[in-house]
């Protein structure tokens, strides 16, 4: 397998190793710039051959090599910091190696392998971390148990936890004290875990469905055990939600989840000792907003339930990440949905895919679920293999319905359980289970694009006929020719002119199961009999594919389904799409120097939607807020001009709200929870509508003035953060914005987190000054270009969450981002090659940005030292 040299790794090059590790004993002795790492490793050759033996390394230092016991000579091997290739092995099936090697976790700022966060040893070796630990076949495939013994100075470290089970610990001399964990299932190497340092504990237990009990432990740094009480709390309802759903139980005595401040990413799962970016466990009143409650939730969840769909059936190889992911982003939706509101919760799913992977989908760094190239991994944990691969698990469940759907996935716990599986393992379940073939659904898998459905319907009023034309496609993506037909379910739904349902009892031209179409050829004319007047079509209801429709849907069709629709979702569909119409045809509007105005249908939908009591109010906040910026460029698709659709956005938000001010108003006056704050979803609900109401009523009658006594008097930071983003967005530079960032930043600066909140709400500012603002605060006490989440919240969040800021048509911000790039990229890969991916969609920007942004990217291209993550994701996004 590969290097971290950059070259590129083929899925039809996959062979299995020719040596099996059974079993990996690791003794850690720690020290902050010289940490003495000794890997015993039992081998049993499994093809025949006299084969060198090649370990992955990465910037190792290599001390020591003894095979079977005996210092090996150093004519038998070669170690460099990348690789140790010994030869001359023993010509026995089993044999065992012992390798010593250092690594300085206080230099290692790429956060990968071991590496220090404020004081505390931790770990991260996903997807090839472990090899900048020790030598190793660092490969999903190569499953061991390790036994791992860490010895520190007690004073430092009081704390020394690993994977697995405690087995024993003791006092050394000279201060030092020792423990050893051992984990009987066997795992690869990019589950395993060490954390050492001082850090307080929060307990709890638990009893599986069949018994057995189980530690519960969250580790956090002393003085925030109080924030770790929701984090609990969702741990206990995943565990219990994962046995009654899925049948899956616990198998350790121990759980135990580690909160750090430094992190690459959200967490990771790691086997019994999840480690996690401290922004997913920390949260009170205070300090958390709604959304962060809710992420906390989902990601304790979705890194729990990787304890099965993850750990006890890994990947394969690195290709098969979705199967991994994309199924335990599947879980923790489902997971979500049963907490809170399915509707509400199916609303975000499809805000955030159309949002970030549509847009990877249909630009340079497209890719499908299951890729079959890449040169550097990392560089694949995007939108398309968790959430479109979530999509396309979803899929499979839509078409086999639920009790199929169910007996394939027991049928796949049973039959790889403590595999490392591929795809092709997963779908043959269900085909198993089931007696079906699933060859054409899986080219979900493989074909990267979103596909498109044009549609087109008539009806003969005379023949009570309505005929439906569907016609599938996918668009081109880079390095695919020729797609292949998909088979994609499309639910729907008919709906007569007083608004009730139609019950479509004979339809021909396709196949029906229940209220979904399976669309499988290039076409299919479909006829709808038997209707007595012209239907509203709702189509792709609860978004049961991932897929864009283009269908020219009358505006009052649009604003039926949006009163008519029953299944909440597909309402708000509806009214999402008059809207986005209504947008795109102000921006176009703009560029042609006319007036913009906005239409009644919209209008009238969209307030009455607002006032409808009988829908929950996180429904209302949803259907009021319109699609953002991002949103109307991406289906505007080439040409854009940023300030248009920031422009035309507003215009189309005026007239909302010159209308609807006596709606708004009744809204923030009625809609605010009582009582003390709860982050339940009925509650954050209402805070969503009530923020979505305020912010309507800033375009017609509360001054910047009005504002800043919401945020002063505000109990909890939904509403404190949610006013002040209003109140700076929409009055930037004004006094009273400035008033409230300074007030923030006086009783917040001492909690990172919350101060990221202030950043990102800064970065994000429209306009052309926000530029100047973000190299100011990166001046800042506030700012650490070493921390992630600092360096996201204000760098990323510029790139990628402000269009107007960011795509200023001179081109600065674009050479601002390449020379931030360049420097991150000496220091942590990751994260720089992540924020990058920010300019993926240069392409369809108009000429003059488009050509600044060829520079900037052109700029980042030439520098000679590029790493392997940061030269994929540039060299990729140029199209080369
Ligand atoms: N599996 C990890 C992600 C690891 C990312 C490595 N670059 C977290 C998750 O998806 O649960
Ligand atoms: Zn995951």
């Amino acid at each position: 397998m590969m290097t971290r040299t950059g070259q590129e790794v083929r899925l039809e090059d996959y062979k299995p190793t020719d040596f099996e590790i059974e079993t990996v004993d690791l003794t850690f002795r720690l020290d902050a710039s010289r940490t003495v790492v000794t890997s015993r490793i039992a081998l049993r050759r499994r093809s025949g051959g006299d084969a060198p033996l090649v370990l992955d390394g990465d910037e190792l230092t290599f001390v020591d090599l003894k095979i079977d016991g005996r210092t090996a000579d150093s004519g038998r091997f070669d170690a460099s910091p990348s690789r140790l290739e010994i030869r001359d092995l023993p010509a026995t099936e089993f044999f065992t190696l012992e390798i010593v090697t250092e690594v300085a976790p206080a230099e290692n700022t790429k956060l990968m392998g071991l590496y220090r966060s404020n004081g505390v040893y931790c770990t991260q070796c996903e997807a090839e971390g472990f090899r900048r630990i020790t030598y190793f076949l660092d490969r999903p495939d190569v499953l061991a148990t390790y036994t791992t013994r860490i010895e520190a100075p007690k004073k430092d470290a009081p704390l020394l936890l690993s994977n697995g089970n405690p087995k024993e610990s003791g006092a050394l001399g000279e201060g030092w004290h020792y423990a050893v964990w051992q984990d009987p299932h066997p795992k690869p190497s990019y589950l395993f875990a060490l954390v050492a340092g001082d850090l307080a504990v929060v307990r709890d237990d638990f009893t599986t469905a069949s018994g057995k009990p189980v530690k519960l432990e969250i580790y956090v740094e002393h003085g925030k055990e109080d924030r770790a009480a929701y984090a609990m709390d969702a741990l206990k309802r995943a565990m219990t939600w994962d046995e009654e759903r899925f049948g899956r139980e616990y198998d350790l005595s121990v759980f135990m989840i580690v909160a750090v401040s430094d992190f690459n990413m959200g967490a990771m799962e790691n086997k019994g000792l999840n480690i996690f970016n401290d922004k997913y466990v920390l949260a009170d009143a205070d300090t958390a907003t709604d959304t962060d409650y809710a992420n906390i939730e989902a990601i304790i969840a979705h890194e729990y339930f990787h304890n099965w769909t993850g750990n006890r059936i890994t990947c394969r190889d690195w290709f098969q990440l979705c199967l991994k992911e994309g199924l335990t982003v599947y879980r923790d939706h489902e997971f979500s949905a049963d907490m809170r509101s399915r509707p509400v919760k199916r609303i975000a799913e499809v805000r955030l895919l159309k949002a970030h992977q549509f847009p990877e989908d249909s630009g340079p760094l497209a890719h499908p679920v299951r890729p079959v190239r890449y040169s550097e991994i990392n560089n694949f944990y995007t939108a398309t293999v968790y959430e479109k691969g979530s999509e396309v698990v979803r899929m499979l469940a839509t078409i086999l319905g639920a009790e199929d759907f169910k007996r394939g996935l027991d049928l796949y716990f049973t039959r790889h359980d403590g595999d490392a599986a591929t795809i092709e393992d997963f779908l043959a379940c269900f085909e198993d289970a089931n007696g079906t073939d699933l060859s054409q659904f899986s080219v979900w898998y493989h074909q990267a694009g979103t596909p498109v459905l044009s549609i087109a319907s008539r009806f003969d009023a005379s023949a009570k006929k309505l005929t439906v034309d569907i016609e599938q496609s996918v668009p081109p993506t880079p390095g695919e020719d020729g797609k292949k037909q998909m088979h994609i379910p499309l639910r729907f739904g008919l709906f007569d002119p007083d608004g009730k349902e139609i019950a479509a009892h004979s339809v021909a031209g396709i196949d029906v199961s229940g209220d979904v179409m399976h669309v499988r050829e290039r076409s299919h004319c479909v006829v709808f009999e038997d209707i007595g007047a012209r239907p509203s079509l709702s189509l792709n209801r609860s978004f049961s594919a991932p897929i864009n429709i283009r269908y020219e849907q009358s505006s009052s069709d649009l604003a039926h389904l949006a009163r008519f629709e029953t299944d909440p979702y597909s309402r708000w569909q509806a009214l999402s799409e008059l809207a986005m119409r209504e947008l795109i045809a102000a921006t176009g509007a703009i560029r042609d120097g006319q007036s913009v105005g906005c239409g009644d249908a919209l209008i009238d939908s969209l307030l009455s939607t607002a006032n409808d009591d009988a829908l929950e109010p996180a429904l209302r906040g949803q259907a009021i807020s319109l699609p953002g910026e991002a949103d109307i460029a991406r289906e505007i698709g080439t040409g854009i001009d940023p300030d248009a659709i920031f422009a035309a956005r507003k215009s189309v938000i005026d007239g909302i709200a010159s209308r609807g001010r006596e709606t708004f108003e009744g809204i923030i006056e009625n809609i605010m929870p009582g009582g003390r704050y709860s982050p339940d979803a009925d509650n954050a609900g209402r805070r969503a509508l009530y923020l979505a109401g305020l912010g309507y009523l800033t375009h017609v009658a509360l001054p910047p003035d009005a504002l800043l006594p919401i945020i002063r008097s505000a109990d909890n930071m939904t509403i404190m953060s949610g006013v002040l983003g209003i109140l700076v967005h929409r009055f930037p530079g004004s006094a009273g914005a400035e008033t409230a960032l300074a007030e923030f930043e006086l009783r917040f600066r001492d909690n990172p987190l919350v101060i990221d909140k202030w950043l990102m709400i800064q970065a994000t500012i429209p306009g052309p000054d926000t530029l100047e603002r973000v190299m100011r605060l990166m001046g800042t006490r506030h700012f650490s270009i070493e921390n992630p989440n600092r360096v996201r919240a204000l760098i990323g969040s510029f790139a990628a969450g402000n269009p107007t800021g960011f795509n200023l048509p001179d081109g600065a911000a674009y050479e601002f981002l390449a020379e931030q790039i360049i420097d991150l990229d000496q220091r942590n890969p990751q994260v720089a090659a992540r924020i990058l991916t920010a300019m993926r969609s240069w392409k369809s920007l108009e000429p003059v940005r488009q050509e600044k942004a060829r520079a900037a990217l052109a700029t980042i291209a030439q520098q000679s030292s590029l790493s392997p993550d940061v030269r994929d994701i540039t060299d990729r996004t140029l199209g080369q």
